[in-house]
């Protein structure tokens, strides 16, 4: 049995969520077209007959500029030091800076894989040159092209995986997906919803919490959630005109974690407002992003 844990780390955007999802086959991360999307650690399982891998798709590396950001990027640096792999993704198009190769020289010496991702949007000569320019800069062997969106390239890379991975047994139940609880998946649908369906600031001041999860024999589940805003201003751009927006995204998010929980659910979503929550320690503890 081939068994461990590895990071997908790289600058927000690149597509980890992406592929962490493709290996998967199930969609457990939260995707959207806009940066900082992923906020916490998300665990998967890949389990195969004779392996077990345990994905953690984290926050993009960024520099923080308030106490969210700096909380993501710890958490993004925690995941990489617990890991026996770092799978390095970069957007092939952007290349690798100095910056990453400054960052590999640091950390996992050895451990990591270089993964280029989004190539279905280069010719084939540029992707060969991307590849070259990551090893100069990296002198890392280990480098795989792939296009995480159309699972170009995924099982190359899930043997590249395997073959640097130690023998053991394996960590987690053989049917397991993940060690997080229903609820955050729950949260993080609701959150992608509003990355997908709301203005360029909104989703970024917006954190959701799960205030109620009953299960009902024989009825429908009813979840209810608080979207947090930062300011009484957002709070009718998140409802929209007659409150379109947020039947959209309500509607949009039950369908979605109908699909997650297989079972129907009857979801409420109610918006409030905790001033600056981004940058308070003690706010963010209470949003469960402590
Ligand atoms: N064309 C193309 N787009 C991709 C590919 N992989 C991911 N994307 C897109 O890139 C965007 C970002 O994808 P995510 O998976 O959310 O990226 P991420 O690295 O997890 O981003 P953060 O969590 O914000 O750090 C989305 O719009 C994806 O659809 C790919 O292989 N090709
Ligand atoms: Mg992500």
């Amino acid at each position: 049995m081939k068994t461990g844990y590895v990071a997908i780390a790289g600058r927000p955007n690149v597509g980890k969520s992406t592929l962490l999802n493709k290996f998967m086959g199930v969609k457990l991360s939260a995707i959207s077209r806009r940066p900082q999307t992923t906020r916490q650690r998300v665990l998967g399982i890949d389990n195969g007959p004779d392996y077990q891998i345990i994905f953690l798709d984290t926050p993009g590396l960024l520099d923080p500029t308030y106490a969210l950001q700096e909380k993501m990027l710890k958490i993004a640096h925690r995941s990489i030091e617990e890991a026996d792999l770092l799978l390095f993704m970069i957007d092939a198009k952007v290349g690798i800076t100095l910056e990453d190769a400054a960052f590999l020289e640091k950390n996992k010496k050895g451990r990591v894989i270089g993964v280029l991702n989004k190539i279905d949007l280069m010719e084939k000569e540029g992707v060969l040159k991307a590849i070259a320019q990551f090893h100069r800069l990296t002198a890392i062997e280990d480098i795989y092209p792939i296009a995480a969106l159309k699972g170009f390239g995924i099982n190359e890379l899930r043997r590249g995986i395997l073959e640097k991975l130690p023998e053991g047994p394996a960590f987690y139940g053989q049917d397991s997906l993940t060690d997080q609880p229903e609820k955050f998946f729950v949260s993080e649908i609701i959150r992608e919803k509003i990355f997908e369906l709301c203005g360029a600031e909104v989703p970024y001041a917006t954190a959701v919490v799960i205030d109620q999860f009953k299960e009902q024999p024989g009825r429908k589940d009813v979840i209810s959630a608080t979207i947090w805003v930062e300011k009484e201003s957002q709070k009718p751009i998140l409802i929209g005109q007659g409150g379109h927006k947020m039947k959209a995204i309500g509607s949009s998010a039950r369908r979605d974690i109908e699909k997650f929980l297989d079972r129907p659910v009857f979801l409420e979503l109610f918006v409030k407002v905790k001033k600056k929550w981004r940058s308070r320690e003690s706010d963010l503890r209470d949003l469960g992003l402590g």
